[in-house]
């Protein structure tokens, strides 16, 4: 494999499929962030699914329950993405990526690793949450990897509704009486920095982003994605009529962005080697889950063979 030419084709805008010939680092690079990217979606079902039995209000549990469908489906589209990039040596078939994920080995964003207390927090999610998450996937849509970046733009439109129902149900906390309004602030207080750190470390701690520019996976690093972040969000919250809670959140004239306050990123490393509020319970969740449910793949997989062996004879 030609390295430069394959560096000229992606960054001339063409698309890698999952036949063609490309380099090994790319192939990495790619199972290794969309594998990751899988298990958040799947992860991430869990801080919401645990207020699907106290939605407020049959439309609300209604709304949830189809968000949490959509990131079943995206974790899925993006595990056959992933799949597509088995080639024997590099092992990104859904069992040995799951497993990865499962064993500690393999990432998931660090923001599932806090929980949901109230359900205020659902309607952060879905502002904050949600809002980081498009500001990075509109850029992942333009990736170099085929069915990636395909995945994405189908995933973009519904994250884009999941967006607007978190910042629908705070709307209305918004309106709502004295008490509403500060479980609304308090949720915005726990989930401002947590979800400031999606974006990834700075730019100069980031070992990844050069390699994934140049490759066109990444289009934008992770500080111009957070900045965009802020400057979008900060309007967002004037209207809902809640403070952010950065003392050093300031317009700035020259740079015409906003400027703000060091992330805690303590708190962000101690969430990416396991420390954080919920990652034990949220790893065990997901291993009991396949325990439990393992004879589901059994007994599938055993109807599977049957009906081989009944086409045969
Ligand atoms: N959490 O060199 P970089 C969603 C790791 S989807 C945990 O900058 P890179 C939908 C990183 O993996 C949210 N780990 O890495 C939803 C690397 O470790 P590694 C997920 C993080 O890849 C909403 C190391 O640190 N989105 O929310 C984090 O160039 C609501 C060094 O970092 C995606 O996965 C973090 N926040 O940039 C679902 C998008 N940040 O792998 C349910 C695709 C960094 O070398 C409810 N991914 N790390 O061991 C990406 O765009 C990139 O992978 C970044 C990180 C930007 C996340």
């Amino acid at each position: 494999m030609n390295q430069e030419k394959f560096l000229e084709y992606v960054q001339a805008e063409n698309k890698v499929e999952p036949k063609d010939v490309m380099p090994e680092d790319y192939r990495k690079l790619l199972v290794r962030q969309i594998s990751q990217h899988a298990h958040s979606e799947i992860v991430g079902m869990l801080p919401e699914a645990n207020w699907i039995t106290r939605a407020p209000s049959l439309r609300r549990k209604m709304a949830l329950l189809a968000k949490i469908q959509d990131e079943a489906g995206h974790g899925l589209y993006l595990y056959a993405a992933t799949e597509t990039l088995n080639n024997g040596e590099i092992a990104a078939d859904r069992d040995s990526t799951y497993n990865d994920m499962l064993s500690g080995k393999a990432k998931y964003s660090s923001i599932f690793n806090y929980p949901a207390l109230s359900w205020a927090d659902i309607g952060a999610i879905g502002w904050l949450v949600d809002g980081a998450a498009i500001m990075n996937q509109v850029m992942l849509m333009g990736n170099s990897y085929g069915p990636y970046s395909r995945a994405m733009v189908r995933i973009c439109k519904e994250e884009s509704f999941h967006q607007r129902q978190g910042y629908e149900i705070l709307m209305t906390l918004c309106r709502g009486t004295k008490e509403q309004k500060d479980l609304a602030q308090e949720a915005l207080n726990r989930f401002w920095w947590p979800a400031l750190m999606m974006f990834g470390p700075n730019d100069e701690a980031s070992p990844n982003s050069q390699k994934s520019m140049n490759y066109r996976v990444k289009r934008e690093s992770n500080d111009a994605l957070r900045q965009r972040f802020v400057d979008v969000t900060v309007g967002q919250a004037e209207f809902l009529g809640l403070k952010i809670p950065d003392e050093n959140l300031k317009w700035n004239e020259e740079t015409q962005h906003y400027d703000f306050g060091e992330l805690p990123w303590d708190e962000f490393m101690e969430v990416l080697k396991g420390n954080g509020p919920c990652n034990k319970k949220r790893l065990e969740t997901k291993r009991k889950a396949q325990r439990d449910h393992a004879w589901v793949k059994e007994a599938a997989m055993a109807f599977a063979a049957n009906e081989d062996k009944r086409k045969v004879s």
